[in-house]
């Protein structure tokens, strides 16, 4: 069978089993009945098997190679958000380059230095008093840190040497990310051999599997190599490497580490020295790889780090390999399997993967863009498993003691766009590990605020690590006094539960909305001549202005995207004091605050301005587009409803520029989608999609990571989210079904995204770029208005009509946007939409619901 007949068989079933269960949902309400029950569970489970048997075999889920990695960015990734590796491949030498998501340079402690917190009313004044270019270079002279953030750093190596084996035919190796197994094979004088690979979360280790198709063929010495300060033992079939971390900027490396590796054989005979194990003649070996460190979070590191290993090991043992690998699957594939993306295949999907990146930009490979994406949602469920460290620059991949921009969390940006395919992918869970990481700021952020700025609440600038430093990173300059990290990470919390609608979450996490908003509301400053309240100092991230015929500098005051993130925060600090019933009279403070916020401005170009004043210059391709967070990942730029600032933010990013940093061009993807060209969109997807080299600016490296350059993977991130948000949209009070669709995909199906209110949408099938068939499960219930390109029909007869007026959905409120303040000199042009079509659905909690075109 091929993949399509496949793929046909189940969307057949998904019809069949929709259509089963509204009639055995409707037999059940009257009847009660238990064999209805029975046979929903069948189909239930029909389905489930159906959906993993695909996954488990779909050649399309597969990165693969016909030669070894050369190159660190040529290996392949496992992770299971604590353990991961990254593996060559290599036949002769095999090398997994591990690491552990807690081990990390220094020491708890915050970095704040008393110098700024006297800097800042300075700093302050000279803004306001239009200094600007004073302000930078006091800014510059007098704000630096204890430290500037510790890098994360990497375990070491394992190394697997088989002598004999540098000549080798039959070459494969690949990572296949429906099951999260890698695989290496090839063949040496008659015999097959074969690596599987995986990290297991749950069973905390990295297995190795080593086999040959002829017995007693398995002759391997395992050593390991570290660049961290380690020793190195064995204990029978045991390689053992204990470790510390590096020290870093005053902060004395206090992680201590152990690692495990234990070998099992079936045949053959094993021996050891004092760091080497040296197997001979084995049928099969079977490594089991188990890490831990002495971390208990971010100001604790009381745990026992040889015993923790100790005890994954030991436990993983008492499973069959089979099993593990069994187990493994089952809890990556629960994640994973939520969503399919199929926007069709042609024969480039027979070659190599790098092959396929080589020749992307000249053939038609629209299946290398669903890998992509796929693979997004793989690094995403690798790197952020809850209970684990959020992902960081590099996800949890890394392997340089001091990687670049230390691989930590830059959070004026890059953290918020690894999680932007979370909720939309149906990853929703993967945010727990962030969830966490901003209550541990909420409690080191208030020594920022009140030492550094006499406020209340919680606060953080544009960089943070494992001890959850708050305080400016690397000088002042163009990016570190920045106080608005705890602002754009808590809106994470309010789109979770837009998302889920999950209140006992919300109200968990309140505190923290609620620290976020009491810093804001302590520090607006008046900005002069006006009555708004501006936050100053600050900067539009890491972005200079030309003032004066000639100065420049990046210190400001009312930066566009400080309006727009502290009137989201407060906006969802009023809605979420509504819902959960508590503090009204401290959002009522934060309404009458709000209302002083400055409008957005539309400059001499018809730009949305960057900055209070109208400074942008139209030929700067700067890699940030900061003010466009209004449109993605913000919803206050709307075709709909706010026309005249959609135009200029649109105007804004064609004069940024298409090709940039990898990150930037993933960003670019989401607001592309967002201003409704898909074509755009999908031409920023072929700059993000070319082999680095092949262009100025980043690309993609042959393993698939994004590179800035160098590697960093919120570009993975954030060009996943941006195919999602091509496919739909629900931001703007409305579920938009298909709204950036390019061209190139004319014919497709993606299933189980996620949209704001609780609502999965199942399927979305089109032809000719026209749905022909969708189903839309309601998980909290209520009005579901849903915009198309197309007519549609309901099938079922519950109730689709035109949609008027305001959707009543509470999770679909949009707040009131200001009117925009326009330059005289701006020409505007009237945007012209796509006709559509807007619906209103009633749903019910659980039910699900299933539309044909309208023909
Ligand atoms: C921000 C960006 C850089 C880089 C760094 C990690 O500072 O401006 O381009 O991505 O983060």
């Amino acid at each position: 069978m091929t993949n399509k007949q496949e793929q046909n068989i189940l969307q057949i079933k998904h019809v069949a089993f929709s259509i089963t269960k509204r009639i055995i949902f409707r037999k059940m309400k009257t009847h009660k009945n238990a064999i209805a029950f029975t046979l929903m569970t069948f189909c239930c489970l029909t389905l489930q098997l159906n959906a993993q048997a695909k996954t488990n075999s779909d050649p399309n889920l597969r990165l693969w190679y016909d030669h070894p990695a050369t190159k660190w960015v040529e290996a392949l990734p496992i992770g299971n958000g604590r353990l991961a590796a990254m593996i060559y491949g290599t036949p002769e030498k095999e090398e997994l380059q591990l690491n552990e998501g807690t081990v990390w340079a220094g020491e708890p402690g915050n970095n704040l230095n008393p110098e700024t917190g006297k800097a800042v009313p300075v700093i302050r004044k000279l803004l306001v008093t239009g200094q600007y270019d004073e302000a930078q270079k006091y800014a510059n002279t007098h704000v630096h840190s204890t430290d500037d953030g510790m890098p994360y750093q990497p375990v070491g190596s394992l190394f697997i040497e088989f002598p004999g084996q540098e000549q080798y035919t039959h070459y494969y190796r690949d990572l296949n990310i429906g099951n999260a197994t890698a695989s290496v094979s090839y063949q040496v004088n008659d015999v097959t051999y074969k690596r599987t690979i995986f990290s297991s979360f749950p069973d905390q280790v990295i297995i190795v599997r080593l086999t040959a198709n002829k017995p007693h063929s398995i002759t391997c010495n395992l050593s390991m190599k570290s660049p961290q300060k380690h020793e190195l033992s064995t204990n029978k079939d045991e390689l053992i490497l204990n470790g510390t971390t590096g020290d870093h900027e005053g902060k004395k490396g206090q992680v201590q580490f152990v690692s495990l590796t234990k070998a099992v054989l079936s045949g053959g005979t094993l021996r050891s020295d004092s760091a080497n194990l040296f197997i001979s003649n084995a049928d099969t070996v079977t490594l089991y790889i188990s890490i831990a460190t002495n971390f208990k979070n971010y100001c604790n590191l009381t745990i026992d780090a040889e015993k923790k290993a100790n005890n994954y090991l030991t436990a993983a043992l008492t499973k069959p390999y089979d099993e593990a690998l069994q187990v493994q699957k089952k809890a990556y594939q629960h994640y994973f399997d939520r969503v399919t993306l199929n926007l069709g295949v042609t024969d480039s999907v027979k070659n190599a993967t790098d092959k396929r990146l080589e020749q992307f930009a000249h053939d038609n490979d629209p299946q290398l863009v669903a890998l992509y994406f796929q693979f997004g949602r793989y690094l995403l469920i690798s790197s952020s498993e809850p209970g684990g460290q959020p992902a960081t620059l590099q996800g949890i991949w890394n392997n340089e003691m001091l990687p670049p921009w230390d691989s930590k969390y830059t959070i004026n940006i890059n953290t918020e766009m690894n999680y932007w395919p979370s909720e939309i992918t149906n990853l929703s869970e993967m945010q727990q590990p962030l969830f966490s990481m901003l209550q541990d700021l909420s409690v080191t952020g208030k020594q920022s605020a009140r030492e550094t700025y006499g406020a209340r609440g919680w606060m953080t600038h544009h960089n943070t690590d494992i001890w959850r430093i708050t305080d400016p990173v690397d000088g002042a300059f163009d990016w570190g006094l920045w106080p608005m990290g705890g602002a754009w990470l808590t809106q994470n919390i309010w789109s979770h539960y837009l998302y889920t609608g999950d209140k006992a979450f919300l109200k968990k996490y309140l505190p923290v909305l609620k620290g976020a908003c009491q810093y804001f509301a302590d520090v607006l400053q008046p900005y002069p001549d006006s009555h708004w309240l501006v936050v100053a100092p600050s900067d539009s991230p890491e972005h200079e202005y030309t003032y004066n015929g000639g100065k420049n500098a990046a210190i400001t005051a009312g930066a566009t995207m400080d309006n727009q993130m502290v009137f989201d925060l407060f906006s969802e600090m009023i809605a979420a004091s509504h819902i959960l019933n508590q503090d009204h009279s401290f959002a009522d403070t934060l309404r009458a605050m709000g209302n002083q916020l400055p409008p957005m401005q539309i400059g001499k170009y018809g730009q949305l301005q960057e900055w209070m004043h109208d400074w942008d210059d139209p030929t700067d391709h700067h890699r940030h587009v900061s003010h466009l967070y209004g449109a993605f990942p913000s919803d206050q730029i709307s075709p709909y409803h706010t026309p005249q600032l959609f135009e200029a933010a649109r105007t804004s990013l064609i004069e940024r520029g298409d090709v940039s940093t990898g990150w930037s061009m993933g960003w670019k993807v989401n607001l592309w989608a967002r201003f409704l060209d898909g074509n755009h969109a999908y031409k920023l997807i072929r700059d993000q999609l070319t082999p680095l080299g092949g262009q100025e600016g980043g690309g993609t490296y042959p393993n698939l990571f994004d590179a800035h350059p160098p590697f960093q993977i919120d570009g993975n991130f954030g060009c996943t989210s941006g195919i999602a948000d091509m496919l739909l949209q629900s931001q703007d009070g409305f579920i938009y079904l298909l709204p950036a669709l390019p061209d190139a995909w004319e014919t497709g199906e993606v299933t189980g995204l996620r949209a704001q209110g609780g609502f999965e949408i199942k399927t979305i099938e089109w032809k000719d770029g026209k749905i022909v068939r969708l189903i839309i499960k309601s998980n909290l219930g209520g009005n579901c208005r849903l915009r198309v390109n197309n007519p549609l029909k309901e099938i079922g007869g519950v109730g689709i009509k035109e949609a008027k007026g305001i959707n009543p959905n509470p999770f679909f409120q949009l707040p009131k946007i200001k009117e925009p303040i326009i330059s005289p000199e701006a020409k505007m042009q009237s945007i012209s939409l796509k006709k559509s079509y807007l619906y209103d659905i009633p749903t019910k909690a659980d039910e699900t619901y299933s539309f044909s075109t309208l023909n």
